[in-house]
């Protein structure tokens, strides 16, 4: 089997963005455009001849042939050892638990989360590293300098790596083990929650639905609630990767998984759902007609984690997104833990928890994680808010109320304006990081701006900065007006507006809580006048 160095141009879009490389299919099919990207990522790196790396991807449309190319550019590369799941599927924080459980060099997972798949739809890479977090920021950035230069790749000429199979197999001088994808994550899962409680609970007549979404924890959630908890079989939905997701978009929450809204508003709704994304790292929570935001859900994971026995004594702070609402902030603060805000995007949680600065962490965009793993962890979060309710022996709708009422509740909504015009979406940024100095006292309707800010981070750990990661303008009422561009997007551009207020009473309707906030945004941003449009693709 020959190893040459093949001859490529370089695409100048190859730049990682909140989470990886994603484009459309189309774009990736390109001639080498992945074989751009994964030599690209290996010239950004040393150390790595005859180590271990794992590999794995959520199913996706184009993730049988691409896996191809990623284990023949790695063989090329001169890795010894390459982990694969078998079919070429692993979900996201699977993949990060192999690499730490192995010892790995780091690991590659193709997925475009949550975007939508199939032959139209969207793909993607990312690299996750020796800790199994995702790359970060200095890292990508090489990424994308190589990319932007590449003019070769290497390549194994071999036959495709028979991937149907567990066990081991060789290709040139890289040994391929092509293990079960959900084993070692279960054994995981096992280890941190209290199955017992959670088995006790099904059998006490509780019901629980889970919703894989036609994406990769389908055989995770299969193993793991039907078999281990024994729940009955076909509780778990839409339980089997399909390469267009059978034409569900992954995205689990309520615009997405409106289906499984709808199931849990009806009467002879089961007491408890989730469902998650993609790549399996996503989540969301449902009770009977009770959608639980995933800000509040942080919050209440915040409340009650540090109670279960693998988090006694060992739950040292948590951290937010900066858009994630403060629901969570009220709760650190009255129980005196540690509470960090990020930039969006996952990377930024890796560092803090190492450092054992925090051991949970979360986002609006219904991801939470923990210290387990350095990737947020979709069936995960649904497994703790389980073990939280068998040994709470409380409802979803009690943990909730008991939030609002000790703190007052976070109505919290949040409007996308999807693949709009990417200049027009940077010069409304633009001009309102403008209006930032002179915002602070004006008067919106009954709501008063307080402060505004660019928002800025500096790592406590490795003291680098990021700036111009979202506008927030705080109004009076504790009410907050969040803007951003989206980063996981592949399409123009996304603009996201969060919208925030407190209220103490719990009981009101969200919609006229928070119209004055998102009168006051319209009023600052003028967003008809830049998008041309005046009512957003989707409110989540
Ligand atoms: C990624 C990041 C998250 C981020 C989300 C949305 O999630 O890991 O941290 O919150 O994208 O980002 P944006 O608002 O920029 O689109 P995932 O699940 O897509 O990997």
């Amino acid at each position: 089997m020959d190893i040459t160095a093949v001859k490529t141009e370089p695409y100048q879009d190859q730049k990682f963005g909140t989470s990886g490389l994603r484009r459309r299919v189309s774009v990736f099919m390109q001639k080498n455009y992945l074989q751009n990207v994964v030599q690209s990522i290996f010239d950004s790196m040393e150390g790595f001849e005859g180590k271990t790396l794992i590999v794995g991807g959520d199913g996706r449309y184009f993730n049988d042939k691409a896996i191809q190319i990623v284990l023949k550019i790695a063989a090329a590369n001169g890795f010894g050892r390459i982990i694969v799941g078998k079919n070429g599927w692993l979900s996201t924080p699977a993949l990060s638990h192999l690499i730490t459980l192995n010892e790995a060099f780091g690991g590659i997972i193709l997925t475009a989360s949550h975007n939508p798949g199939g032959k139209d739809g969207d793909f993607g890479i990312k690299f996750d590293t020796s800790n199994g977090a995702p790359a970060p920021v200095s890292l990508t950035n090489k990424f994308t300098q190589r990319a932007k230069i590449i003019d070769r790749f290497w390549w194994l000429d071999a036959p495709d790596v028979e991937l149907g199979n567990t066990g081991k197999k060789q290709l040139g001088n890289t040994t391929i083990e092509v293990i079960d994808p959900v084993l070692d994550y279960a054994n995981m899962m096992q280890k941190i929650f209290n199955f017992k409680a959670i088995k006790k609970l099904f059998n006490s007549g509780f019901t629980f639905t889970f919703d894989a979404m036609n994406a990769i924890t389908g055989p995770y959630a299969k193993y793991i609630f039907e078999e281990l908890l024994g729940l009955p079989q076909g509780s778990v939905v839409h339980a089997v990767p399909l390469p267009d997701f059978g034409h569900l978009h992954p995205d689990p929450n309520p615009v997405y998984a409106k289906h499984l809204v709808d199931r849990m508003n009806a009467d002879d709704a089961p007491d408890f759902a989730a469902a998650s994304d993609g790549d399996g790292d996503r989540y969301m929570i449902l009770s009977k007609k009770l959608f639980i935001t995933p800000s509040d859900s942080l919050a209440i994971l915040t409340e009650h984690l540090p109670n279960l026995a693998y988090y006694k004594n060992k739950f040292y702070g948590v951290a937010r997104s900066m858009p994630t609402s403060n629901a969570v902030d009220k709760v650190t603060k009255r129980k005196k833990i540690p509470l960090y805000v990020t930039p969006t995007g996952w990377k930024y949680f890796g560092n803090l928890l190492q450092s054992k600065k925090i051991t949970l962490c979360g986002e609006e965009s219904f991801g939470a994680g923990s210290n387990h793993v350095l990737e947020k962890d979709g069936i995960w979060a649904t497994l703790a808010w389980l073990n939280i309710l068998a040994q709470t022996n409380k409802k979803p709708a009690e943990l909730l109320t008991d939030l609002w009422q000790k703190d007052g509740r976070i109505y919290y909504i949040r409007h996308d304006y999807e693949n709009v015009n990417a200049e027009n979406a940077r010069h409304l940024m633009d001009s309102l990081g403008a209006q930032v100095p002179t915002l602070p006292g004006q008067q919106f309707g009954c709501l008063t701006v307080k402060s505004a800010e660019i928002f800025s981070y500096e790592d406590p750990i490795t003291k680098e900065r990021e700036s111009n990661q979202g506008i927030v303008i705080n109004l009076s009422k504790e009410a907050r007006v969040v803007a951003r561009l989206s980063g996981t997007g592949t399409m123009g551009a996304t603009l996201r507006l969060y919208f925030s207020r407190k209220e103490k009473s719990y009981t009101d309707n969200p919609d006229e809580v928070l119209a004055p906030v998102i009168l006051a945004a319209s009023t600052i941003l003028q967003i008809s006048k830049y998008l041309e449009i005046d009512v957003p693709t989707a409110i989540i």
